[in-house]
């Protein structure tokens, strides 16, 4: 187990803020989706929270995150506000790609938040693209590709990390693997569960780790981060994870995963599990968590309001980045 020891007390209760964020703005979408204020589907990342703040944080700006359907976590790890996605969840001109992608197309940039996709598998190409460009650009950044178990037997996950392991490039990919794509258990979609193991078939090295450790997760991303900064190529981490909510908002959660199953991924959950273990070890009292926890209730609500209160994109505007300027220009000659 790593030792918690490695880390200062601002860089825990940073990791621990950045999950306590994903999982109270999680929390208040879900609601706000019940409620009818978040228009089409809206999947959770709750029980998931470590995967992304540990790869995030060894993250800059300048660094490529892709990501999917299942991405308001990976956002906020790479510093989307949370106001920003509210108000994008919202479908409101304030969100983070205007409104104009909702819960499966949040974009930033100017953060490194490169784009969550609807479409499995894709984000993985993408990611390895990143790489290429970094590389050719002789620059140290990196790409990060997060997707789930229900990717790995696309062909993009053989293209995108074959790609990148000939030709060296600076992308991480890391696999949520939460056991299942939707209700398909990967048992019954793959011949072989371990992923971290694929990797040897494409030469470059696989990392299986507990993804609600926190700790574990942090550190094998350290390795792959740091690896592919120093232009030796990529790494596949492969992060055993659960998610606690349904597929989606609304959906039933019924007759393809059991109470029990779901009750002890439950006693598992990351964002708990290490703060007992900060509370037992001595790093962080009890103090400074209710201080951290009030901090982030008063950053979601105001990030609600904010949603709320927004307007929704001008319907004048609808045609906006659809077409680049030379074609519009084009057209309109
Ligand atoms: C190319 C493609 N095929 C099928 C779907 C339908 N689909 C949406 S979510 C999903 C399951 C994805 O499972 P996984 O990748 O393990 O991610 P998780 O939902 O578990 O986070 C599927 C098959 C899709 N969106 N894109």
């Amino acid at each position: 187990m790593t030792e918690l020891s490695q880390l200062t007390q601002p860089q825990h209760l940073s990791l621990y803020r950045t999950m306590l964020t994903i999982r109270r703005t999680e929390e208040q979408m879900a609601r706000a989706h019940a409620m009818g204020l978040i228009p089409g589907p809206c999947h959770t990342y709750v029980g998931q929270e470590a995967v992304a703040t540990g790869v995030c944080a060894h993250l800059r700006d300048d660094d490529a995150v892709f990501s999917t359907h299942r991405g308001h976590g990976h956002a906020l790890a790479k510093g989307v506000p949370p106001r920003e996605v509210a108000a994008e969840l919202f479908g409101k001109v304030t969100g983070c790609s205007q409104g104009r992608g909702g819960s499966m197309h949040l974009f930033k940039p100017e953060v490194g938040m490169m784009g969550t996709s609807g479409i499995v598998g894709p984000c993985i190409l993408q990611a390895t693209g990143a790489g290429y460009s970094f590389k050719l650009q002789n620059t140290d950044r990196v790409g990060v590709a997060f997707f789930g178990d229900g990717a790995v037997n696309n062909g993009a996950f053989h293209e995108g990390v074959n790609m990148a392991a000939i030709w060296d490039l600076p992308t991480i990919f890391v696999c949520e693997n939460n056991m299942y794509a939707t209700e398909v258990p990967f048992a019954y979609a793959t011949r072989n569960q371990d992923v971290a193991a694929r990797a040897r078939t494409y030469g470059i090295p696989g990392v299986g780790v507990d993804g609600n450790d926190i700790m574990a997760v942090y550190e094998a991303a350290r390795e792959a981060v740091e690896r592919a900064r120093r232009g030796e190529g990529p790494t596949l981490i492969e992060c055993k994870t659960y998610r606690t909510r349904a597929h989606a908002e609304g959906m039933r959660d019924a007759g393809y995963r059991t109470v029990e199953e779901v009750d002890a991924w439950k006693k598992r959950d990351p964002i708990e599990t290490y703060r007992q273990r900060l509370l037992d070890e001595g790093m962080i009292d009890a103090a400074d968590f209710e201080a951290v926890e009030s901090e982030i209730k008063a950053l979601v609500e105001e990030a609600v309001e904010f949603a709320k209160q927004s307007p929704y994109p001008d319907p004048a505007t609808v045609m906006n980045h659809i077409y680049g300027a030379a074609r519009e220009e084009a057209q309109h000659a």
